[in-house]
């Protein structure tokens, strides 16, 4: 009996010491191991487009996950994704037992040649509703959404990232909501993602035109090497003109974007660029639509349009130009109908931008229809204390009634008690002639000071025919009156006030064969006026 315990107690002794042994040889042999998933990010494709895509699905910002895609460029491995789409949830919320959420999707093209044609299907589930979208139309098929480019965004450019498309979804629960972490790119219908050993070449183009981009972004605009805000400064009024920090006499000139909610390719750096180098522009106007078609107080998504001033503001600060923040009333005619918002908008963009000194606010692009001059005056004098409690001495541009032309009513009963107020005056060359003009000039000689925040050479409509003549005339008045001007609109869209040709689909360093015949005349006008 004891012999037969001890044979067992020997039996189990030896078995434990054998499974910590084979423990611990496994241990061992994992440790030696070289690490398999850096392996993988060097041998398998779809490991890199995997880690890729969830990083920047995972929350990443878009710096963040642009960072990550560096390191693995600068790793240089071969099969490294140059295009592909993602997706990545920025905000959702529980929403009547179900829950909602918002989709940024990108689409990334570090090729040397542009791609034309895309689309992007997500896999968002059958039970998911697409509650609003932007910058794309979408469609779906038993669970799978496309989604499509809209008329302007239909092509990504060498080397670019196209941004700004987004999603509104509702899933049956959170967990369904979070599933949808896959965007799949497709050009010309095929699935599409285009890695760097598929490409070396068009990786070697893309590179030097990416040192080439980095090279002239140091350079400035005028012959001393200094950008306009570098050379000017902070602005002021004086009297009726605007003068620099030198107190010599100023004139701003330069590009309105369009509504920047449809056209929100145009509110970058490069865009900016093109208009300073190739056209001698210093400011840039960045119009807010606040009704027009989900316009800021009308439904649109606010942080979405706040962040695209703020993209605008910080490029054309990069670029020492000045920027002009636009509240673009239009439609709703009167801006009492907003201003709830519009004081908390100033109020917000007025301390974020206290330190900048080349942003100038425009509080009401166009009253019309309706709104008189004591409507918007009596809405200035709200608005102009918020934006004065942060920014003392910025230039304020109030517009005025019938479609801004009203400059002389405004001379008759102008806002008193701060300094550094302009009132806009807007034409548009087919429709508006001498009794506007007429209106300017009988303003101007009363002592106030008007911004032509807002200009065209066609008709009213932003469309119709160039009138030549007219446009001559009104620019003897602004060269007579040194006055400044933001020239309308910065597209591709088929009208003719739009400065880009609608067959082309750059959004910078444009040819001027790639100019409408309005971006030529303007071009011209913008570059000679000094
Ligand atoms: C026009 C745009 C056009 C857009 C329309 C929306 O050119 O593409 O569909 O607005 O209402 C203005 C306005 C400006 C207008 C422009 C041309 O400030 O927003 O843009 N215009 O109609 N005042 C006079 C003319």
């Amino acid at each position: 009996m004891d012999d037969n315990k001890q044979k067992n107690t020997n039996k189990i002794l030896i078995a434990v010491i054998a499974i910590f042994a084979v423990v611990i040889i496994g241990l061992l042999i994992a440790l030696l191991k070289p690490d398999k998933e850096d392996k993988k990010d060097n041998d398998n494709t779809d490991t890199v487009t995997e880690e890729t895509l969830t990083d920047a699905k995972a929350g990443d910002t878009d710096a963040q996950a642009e960072d990550e895609t560096q390191e693995d460029t600068e790793e240089g491995t071969s099969n490294e994704l140059l295009c592909y789409a993602s997706v990545t949830s920025t905000n959702s919320w529980e929403n009547n037992g179900k829950y909602s959420g918002q989709l940024d999707v990108s689409i990334t093209n570090k090729t040397g040649s542009d791609i034309k044609d895309w689309s992007v299907k997500i896999d968002i589930g059958k039970d998911t509703t697409v509650d609003s979208f932007w910058n794309c139309n979408t469609s779906k098929d038993n669970g799978v959404l496309t989604l499509e480019p809209v008329e302007y965004n239909g092509v990504v450019s060498a080397n670019q990232t196209l941004k700004d498309i987004g999603i509104i979804v509702t899933a049956s629960s959170e967990s369904e909501f979070k599933k949808i972490s896959n965007a799949t790119l497709y050009v010309d219908g095929k699935e599409y993602e285009l890695t760097k050993e598929d490409s070396e070449e068009a990786t070697t183009d893309a590179k030097e035109e990416t040192t080439e981009a980095e090279d002239n972004s140091q350079k400035k605009t005028d012959d001393n090497g200094k950008t306009p805000f570098e050379v000017h400064g902070k602005l002021s009024v004086n009297g009726t003109d605007i003068v620099d920090k030198n107190g010599n006499k100023f004139q701003l000139k330069g590009p309105s974007t369009h509504g920047i909610a449809w056209f929100p390719d145009y509110v970058s750096y490069d865009t900016f660029k093109t208009f300073r180098d190739d056209w001698g522009a210093n400011m840039i106007r960045i119009a807010m639509y606040t009704h027009e078609s989900g316009g800021y107080s009308n439904g649109g998504d606010k942080e979405y349009l706040k962040g695209l001033v703020d993209e605008g503001v910080n490029a054309a600060t990069d670029l020492g130009m000045y920027v002009i923040v636009d509240w673009h009333v239009l439609q709703e005619q009167n801006p009492q109908v907003y201003k709830a918002d519009a004081l908390d908008f100033f109020n917000e963009m007025s301390e974020k931008y206290k330190d900048y000194d080349n942003v100038i606010f425009e509080i009401c692009n166009e009253p019309n229809g309706n709104a008189a001059w004591s409507d918007v005056k009596s809405y200035a004098e709200e608005v102009i204390p918020v934006i004065r409690e942060n920014c003392p001495d910025t230039i304020i541009i109030v517009g005025t009634p019938t479609w801004s032309q009203d400059v002389d009513i405004a001379a008759n009963d102008p806002i008193t008690g701060y300094d550094n107020i302009m009132y806009a005056a807007h034409f548009y060359a087919s429709t508006h002639k001498d009794a506007i003009r007429n209106k300017v000039t009988t303003a101007i000689g009363k002592g106030l000071p008007v911004f032509i925040s807002e200009c065209s050479i066609c008709d009213a409509s932003g469309n119709g025919s160039i009138d030549y003549n007219e446009a001559d005339a009104w620019f003897n008045l602004i060269d007579d009156y040194n006055l400044s001007y933001a020239v309308w609109n910065i597209s591709n869209k088929d009208e003719t006030s739009s400065l880009i040709s609608s067959s082309c689909n750059k959004t910078s360093g444009w040819t001027d064969d790639e100019l409408s015949e309005t971006g030529k005349w303007f071009k011209n006008q913008i570059k000679n006026d000094n």
